[in-house]
């Protein structure tokens, strides 16, 4: 528990106003948890109330989302936006579908995302949105009905200076497209209000890529500062098989490392001479397919289902790219055991609390989410810069800014993190580094 009586009331205080909200209270208490210290050495948080006012989003709206299936049949879903915080910048943030999303999904993700914007070094704020819509197993004019739906009351809410949606779990490049079609249609402007958009209407080169090449050039930097190492010859295993897991393990192989297993929610494949990476693009991208069928391309390949066994193989290097608490203190303690010698979060918190402390306590190397996978969220602020100046810049262009980026805010949550006392905490250093910057903003701002 807390030892500063400020942070514990407004921790308390969280909980009453937050009931249930397990997700949340999870990444409040957290945070909360990091500042301590911070909030000890400077009078003026307390004194402004900033704690009280950061766990508070400054909108949430929760809306009707209503549209026919391919049987003529009206379905209803519900809608989220969540405006956290906008005091560096319009508010960013993805949209997730998938039937799991409720209030304390998007309030977790939202409130994570201020302090990853915050990371990145760009002006962007913290928001987030959704929809519990399931799209496995839709058709095409489905995911349109639905998308356009969607759009026609998220629309009055966003905009370009305003707030800037992009993707997450079950929204792509299909998704955006749609969205965007819509958006235009109802507003008759052709800006940047979305990022993840197609090449051919304005989205960036290396967006598709961002997180989970990021990834591994924050996963790259930490192992040569903190161990002197590298992916070389290291044996990876990836949760999931999207959009971040993809191009982490494409990422993992240009860096020398092999990646031996992959999940999606049913199971995962494990194939000991590396997983063939153009496959599961394969299935996955082009078929939108299970995973499992990958032992029809590979038979030497292993299928095992139940994804959360996939913390069981043996590696050197973990980096969970699924969803949130896919990795609980068993599986930490699991791929300590096995050796493991570094974990990054490609998805938002996807270690439990007690897995993260396990890592840290045990001098594991721990990327934490909100550092680690804002490789995405800062190409999709290079992505708006692009669609301002309305101009783009090659490949390597975003790919070597999305490197300096990621390497700085390693360099930064570190040096944050030894200041506090704890070199191997970087989820303090992540949190503090993050922090300061909206502190200094919401400071200069005034009350709001
Ligand atoms: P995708 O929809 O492309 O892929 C999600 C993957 O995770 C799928 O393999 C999916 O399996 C699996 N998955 C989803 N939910 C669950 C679950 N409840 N249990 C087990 N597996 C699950 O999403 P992304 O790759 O974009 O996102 C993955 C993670 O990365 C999320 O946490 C997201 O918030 C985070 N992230 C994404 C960014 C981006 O730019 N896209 C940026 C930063 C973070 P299945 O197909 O079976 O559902
Ligand atoms: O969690 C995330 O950072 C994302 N889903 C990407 C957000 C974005 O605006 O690109």
């Amino acid at each position: 528990m807390f030892k500063n009586e400020y942070v514990r009331k407004v921790y308390e205080d969280v909980v009453r106003k937050n009931p249930n909200e397990k997700e949340f209270l999870q990444a409040v208490y957290e945070v909360l948890e990091s500042l301590e210290d911070v909030v000890e050495n400077n009078s003026e948080i307390e004194k402004q109330n900033i704690l009280s006012r950061i766990v508070e989003p400054e909108r949430f709206v929760s809306f009707r989302v209503a549209w026919v299936d391919d049987e003529g049949k009206v379905q209803v879903n519900r809608g989220y936006r969540v405006q956290f915080n906008s005091a560096i910048g319009p508010y960013k943030g993805g949209l997730r579908f998938h039937p799991s999303v409720n209030a304390s999904i998007i309030k977790f993700l939202g409130f994570e995302q201020c302090f990853k914007n915050s990371l990145t070094g760009l002006p962007m704020g913290g928001g987030k949105g959704g929809s519990d819509f399931d799209p496995k197993g839709k058709s095409n004019r489905e995911i349109m009905a639905f998308c356009q739906s969607f759009m026609s009351e998220l629309y009055r809410h966003i905009g370009e200076n305003t707030d800037v949606p992009a993707g997450d779990i079950g929204v792509g490049a299909r998704e955006i497209g749609y969205l965007y079609g819509q958006y235009k249609r109802i507003k008759n402007e052709s800006v940047g209000v979305l990022t993840g958009k197609g090449l051919s209407y304005g989205g960036s080169l290396a967006r598709t890529e961002a997180t989970g090449f990021g990834l591994c050039y924050f996963t790259q930097k930490m192992l040569q500062t903190m161990k002197n190492d590298s992916f070389e010859n290291k044996n990876v295993i990836i949760s999931g098989s999207g959009n971040v897991a993809i191009y982490a393990a494409v990422k993992v192989y240009e860096l020398g490392g092999k990646v031996l297993a992959m999940s999606d929610s049913n199971g995962y494949i494990y194939d000991k001479s590396g997983i063939d990476i153009n496959i599961v693009k394969e299935i996955k991208e082009v078929k939108r397919g299970r995973i499992k069928e990958y032992v029809n391309y590979v038979p030497s390949a292993k299928y095992v289902e139940g994804c959360k066994n996939i913390w069981q193989v043996k590696c050197d290097i973990a980096l969970p790219c699924a969803t949130q608490n896919e990795l609980d203190e068993d599986d930490a303690k699991t791929l300590v055991k096995n050796g493991c010698i570094a974990v990054c979060e490609g998805a938002n918190m996807p270690s439990t609390a007690k897995a993260a402390a396990y890592f840290v306590s045990n001098h594991i190397l721990f990327g934490p989410a909100k550092a680690a996978n804002a490789g995405g969220v800062a190409t999709s602020g290079l992505e708006m810069c692009q669609n301002s100046m309305r101009y783009y810049w090659s490949f390597k262009e975003v790919d070597d800014k999305l490197k300096e980026i990621m390497e700085n805010i390693f360099i930064n949550i570190y040096s944050t993190a030894k200041k506090y006392g704890d070199e191997y905490n970087l989820i303090k250093g992540a949190n503090i580094a993050g922090f300061e910057k909206i502190l200094n903003a919401m400071l200069a701002q005034g009350v709001y």
